[in-house]
């Protein structure tokens, strides 16, 4: 794009989102600045999401002339087709009827699985579940677990053993001890990233580290009712020292397998593949059947029956296709 039309006010310009406050966006734009963004009844998009607008989202937008702001003023005049996207459910508990898709963030190219140690305490179910998110959105993963400090009877390696036998990078990090993070630092540099998690496992400290910036809020969380102090509430992507994009995600408690059915499952768990086709029954849900090849292999120890019963958790939480 040439200089001289980039300043004319309405000329299209094209950018990423870094920042969705309400219904004001922050853009990246190609011209190096960065625009304060709003949308419009008019503005078109090529996804078929709730979300109009996320954090990640390549957009094309207009100078609004408009003044008074820290940032040039802009209107979203198109959102681009998103190849992947992070998705949680709107107001689950509070209305199911109106149960929306919310994308948290979207066109990432690596996902990182943020657990700790302790505090709070490791759950293998709830990696289980990102992973069958990640499979079925054919999203890379690395997997972090932090507060290594806090492995005191040195559980967490062997705890992790199974994942890394699937084929999984697992990260194990100390932000306290500076431990690990240059490992993780060389894995996304230059790709634009998602980190999520529980609440204060530690995101926050690990984006600090990696971004160089105190700009994000760390927080004593009080892991019990699941919710920080000063938390995390938006997605906000940030530029990382290496290169690249690391976006900072709210805690997200309950992340939306909602796409997935109970069919589909199975095809998630890849230690399953090649099993599957041994079981006697062509359709086998590898939870009740006969001759269940599947099962065999976790009863002979060649799946590991901590993932198995995450299959079986899971499966009871979808619904069926018919
Ligand atoms: N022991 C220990 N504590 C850590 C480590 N990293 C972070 N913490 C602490 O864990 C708490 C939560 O950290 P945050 O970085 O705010 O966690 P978060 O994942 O961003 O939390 P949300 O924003 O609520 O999602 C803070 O008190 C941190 O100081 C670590 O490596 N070891
Ligand atoms: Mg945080
Ligand atoms: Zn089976």
């Amino acid at each position: 794009m040439k200089k001289e039309i980039e300043e004319e006010v309405g000329v299209a310009l094209e950018g990423v989102v870094t920042e969705a406050r309400g219904a004001s966006y922050l853009v990246s734009a190609s011209d190096g600045k960065n625009y304060r963004c709003r949308t419009i009844a008019g503005t078109q998009t090529e996804n078929i999401d709730a979300s109009l607008v996320s954090v990640g989202d390549r957009v094309r937008f207009k100078e609004s002339g408009e003044s008074g702001e820290a940032h040039p003023q802009g209107v979203i005049t198109h959102v681009g087709k998103r190849f992947s996207s992070l998705e949680r459910k709107r107001d689950v508990r509070r209305n199911r009827s109106k149960e929306k898709k919310q994308v948290i963030a979207s066109n990432i190219e690596l996902l990182v699985i943020v657990v700790a140690a302790f505090e709070p305490p490791l759950s293998t179910r709830l990696i289980d579940r990102y992973l069958v998110f990640a499979e079925s959105e054919n999203l890379p993963v690395v997997i972090v677990v932090n507060k290594m400090d806090l492995d005191d009877d040195d559980e967490i390696p062997a705890l992790m053993a199974p994942y890394t036998l699937l084929g999984y990078t697992v990260i194990l990090v100390s932000v306290r001890q500076k431990r690990g993070l240059e490992e993780l630092d060389q894995l996304l540099s230059g790709k634009v990233s998602a980190m999520s998690g529980h609440s204060g496992v530690g995101k926050s400290s690990i984006i600090n580290v990696l971004t160089g910036q105190k700009r994000m809020k760390t927080a004593r969380t009080s892991y019990k009712n699941g919710k920080g102090v000063h938390t995390t509430s938006n997605a906000v992507m940030l530029p990382l020292i290496s290169g690249g994009y690391l976006i900072d995600t709210p805690g997200i408690r309950e992340f939306s397998l909602s796409g997935i059915s109970r069919e589909q499952l199975r095809f998630y768990f890849r230690e399953f593949l090649q099993f599957m086709p041994e079981c006697s029954y062509s359709s086998c849900s590898h939870t009740v059947e006969p001759g269940c090849r599947v099962r065999g292999a976790v009863e002979e120890g060649l799946v590991d029956p901590d993932r198995y019963e995450s299959y079986l958790v899971l499966y009871d939480g979808l619904e069926s296709e018919q």
